[in-house]
């Protein structure tokens, strides 16, 4: 439990939304840009291994798939190979739009921005992140996004959701994060943030609250299981 002046109405408080997983699902198009590299290089790898990628940074996840496949190469090549690949999934991202934003996810950023007490702020792993707000036109919600070429340290560090609540002015406390990645779940804990986890709970179980997806909830039924547990 966190100790916490959540309670206060008036301090200033904070959502940090992770991106790939809470707001749209960009780990599909991960997967096909990683395994078009991995086939390039003669291996394979499953759906399931891709889960292993979730909010880990790119030159991790490149580290993570060569392993796999048995593989080493210098860091020059290597990053030839981040590039191959992110020029590929470059070519899905740009054809995403709005369609593709998570169920009842403008729903909920439009009732934190209703909240005059409330910033939104966003922290991915991802360096892709502006350009895939601005695709699906959610970006005019956010008052500050940390994305992964803004942070040394990938999650489970707390480093980027510390930055996110640190520019917005508000402090760790008075965040809540939501996460659909076990190392982001555990870097919001490590920020002494609220924790939420979009997932499952087998996943996810050390958030203080984990939910499936945002399709059966208000920001406000948020708020009262958060404060519950305070
Ligand atoms: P990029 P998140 C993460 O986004 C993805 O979950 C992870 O699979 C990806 O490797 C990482 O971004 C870096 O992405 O190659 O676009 O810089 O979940 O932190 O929003
Ligand atoms: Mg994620």
């Amino acid at each position: 439990m966190i100790d916490s002046n959540f309670n206060n109405k008036e301090m200033n408080k904070a959502c940090i939304f992770d991106l790939d997983g809470v707001i749209v699902d960009t780990a599909k198009y991960h997967f096909v840009a990683w395994r078009n590299l991995a086939n390039s290089l003669g291996f394979d790898f499953t759906e399931k291994d891709n889960e292993k990628l979730k909010g880990v940074s790119r030159i991790d996840s490149l580290n993570l798939i060569l392993e796999w496949g048995g593989m080493n190469f210098s860091d020059k090549i290597k990053t030839d190979l981040t590039v191959q690949k992110n020029e590929d999934y470059l070519t899905y991202i740009q054809k995403m739009n709005e369609s593709e934003i998570l169920p009842n996810v403008v729903e909920i950023l439009k009732q934190v921005k209703k909240k005059s007490n409330y910033k939104i702020g966003l922290g991915s792993a991802s360096k892709n992140a502006k350009l895939i707000l601005e695709q699906v036109g959610l970006i005019k919600y956010f008052d500050f996004i940390v994305d992964g070429s803004m942070v040394t340290n990938g999650k489970p560090h707390p480093e980027g959701f510390l930055l996110a609540a640190s520019e917005m002015d508000v402090l760790p406390e008075n965040c809540i994060v939501f996460e659909d990645a076990p190392k982001g779940v555990e870097a919001a804990l490590a920020a002494k943030m609220f924790a939420v986890g979009i997932g499952s709970e087998e996943d996810l179980g050390d958030a203080h609250l984990v939910m499936s997806d945002f399709s059966k909830t208000t920001f406000e039924e948020i708020e009262e299981k958060l404060l519950a547990v305070v």
